[in-house]
């Protein structure tokens, strides 16, 4: 079978299996043309919630998939890959979040959506890195205790002078592979070229970036914009939808090591496989769902 002849095949399946196919930003190209909605995790789980099929494939991160279950419990739950975790959602488990917390006993704890749903259940608040900022200036908390990702939460910290944060030391091994002299090196070589990075990134990427926000965020900022070239500092699957829908513009990696294995787990064939009957379905336990649609509601009230 070619690759059109699988896209083909899905399209069909899709329709008599009742399946809506949701795909993150972060996958390639064949699986992006074969889903129903792309888009950012947030985004991607406010689609699964509103639609008319009941079962969704989330072809994307085991956090995502876990969010839509989560918002959407009544569907058919399926995760492309089993594979497909996220190693920032897997940096703290429920045990180290209690000892912060005792620590910081005052702070409004937020979580990062890229958390596991456990955890998700033991924090008051979830975020995007699209609704951050918007977020946790609308708290009235004056401290908060931001998890799992450092870089996201200092780039909303410097946002809010008026909180205190606090953190632990996670991140996105993905955005920590360039940094400083890789920006350097790509603005002399590209020197019209504005740089866009993921919050994700280190400070020393973003601090140097011309636009600061999420993928979805990003993305936009590139089609709007009237300049011509681009440094994309994110996962380059980015990079490289934007080059595909503007071809009159330039996109450069910031990196060639922007590459996100969890994400690139999904292939075409997964995405056939699970029209077909395969797929891991995503389960949780009651408690533990209605327990993280806590913070995920409060992350909807208040960040719209
Ligand atoms: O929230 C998401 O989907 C992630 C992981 C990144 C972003 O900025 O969209």
């Amino acid at each position: 079978m070619t690759i059109l002849q699988m896209q083909q095949e899905i399209l069909r399946l899709k329709k008599q299996n009742d399946i809506l196919i949701l795909a993150h930003s972060y996958q390639g190209r064949e699986v992006c043309e074969v889903a129903d909605f792309t888009g950012d995790s947030y985004a991607l789980a406010c689609k699964a919630t509103t639609a008319v099929q009941s079962t969704v494939l989330m072809c994307g991160g085991r956090f995502m998939a876990e969010v839509v279950k989560i918002l959407a419990p009544e569907k058919r739950v399926l995760l492309s890959d089993s594979g497909a975790g996220c190693p920032m959602a897997e940096q703290i488990d429920a045990e180290e979040l209690a000892a912060l917390k005792e620590k910081y006993p005052n702070a409004l704890t937020v979580a990062y959506i890229n958390t596991t749903a456990e955890l998700k259940t033991l924090c008051d608040v979830c975020v995007t890195s699209s609704s951050a900022v918007k977020i946790l200036k609308s708290v009235p908390e004056k401290e908060i205790l931001f998890v799992p990702d450092i870089n996201l939460g200092k780039y909303v910290a410097q946002k809010l002078p008026e909180k205190q944060f606090y953190f632990m030391h996670g991140g996105c091994p993905t955005h920590l592979r360039a940094g400083k002299e890789d920006a350097e090196r790509e603005r002399k070589a590209h020197p019209d070229a504005l740089l866009l990075a993921h919050p994700e990134c280190r400070p020393e990427v973003w601090e140097q970036a011309d636009y600061v926000g999420s993928t979805s965020g990003i993305m936009n900022f590139a089609r709007e914009s009237s300049a011509k070239e681009f440094i994309i500092a994110t996962e380059n699957s980015i990079a490289e939808h934007l080059q595909f829908e503007c071809p009159e513009k330039r996109f450069y990696p910031l990196s060639k090591d922007f590459v996100c294995h969890n994400m690139k787990l999904t292939t075409l064939f997964h995405v056939y496989d699970c029209c077909t009957g395969g797929g891991e379905e995503i389960v949780l336990d009651e408690p533990t769902r209605s327990a993280a649609k806590k913070c995920l509601d409060r992350m909807i009230e208040l960040g719209g």
